[in-house]
């Protein structure tokens, strides 16, 4: 069954870990290598409308999903981050936690890691020729499965 995530329909396929309130996905336009989602099941769309049983698994989830992608992909540290509303560079309208492994050099600029989160799914970058294939997220998804 497919995954409401915001305007978007998720197939189970891409989709590595679902807890009892919480969901973890591949990026289709990831930043960097690894960068991945986690989201409430319920499709809430700002942070401040969770229960405090939603957010405890969100960030329960974020956890082990976080610890997992540094390992897998080679990070040594990790971004985890909220555009929490339209302002803060949410596109998605549903409230989603981004998970980027990072490593040393992977950005000129460490904090450019930010600047490229607000730009990489903005209008004019978001176009499908831009995305990965279904085929890739789908093998990205059953490596990451097998963790949990
Ligand atoms: W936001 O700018 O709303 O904080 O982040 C939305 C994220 O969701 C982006 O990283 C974007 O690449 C990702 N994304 C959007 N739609 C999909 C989708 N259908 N499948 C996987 N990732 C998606």
């Amino acid at each position: 069954m497919s995954l409401r995530f915001g305007q978007h329909l998720i197939k189970p396929t891409v989709v590595f870990l679902k807890s009892e309130l919480s969901f973890a996905l591949v990026n289709r336009k990831p930043v960097v290598p690894g960068h991945v989602l986690v989201c409430p099941l319920r499709p809430a769309e700002r942070f401040r409308e969770l229960r405090p049983e939603e957010v405890s698994d969100l960030f329960n989830t974020v956890q082990k999903v976080a610890s997992v992608v540094e390992k897998h992909f080679g990070g040594t540290s990790l971004t985890i981050s909220v555009q929490d509303g339209p302002e803060a560079g949410q596109t998605v309208q549903h409230v989603h936690v981004h998970i980027l492994p990072r490593r040393t050099g992977d950005f000129e600029r460490n904090d450019k890691v930010y600047d490229e989160l607000q730009d990489h799914d903005k209008e004019g970058q978001d176009i499908p020729g831009r995305w990965r294939s279904e085929e890739e997220m789908e093998t990205e998804a059953a490596s990451l499965r097998k963790y949990f």
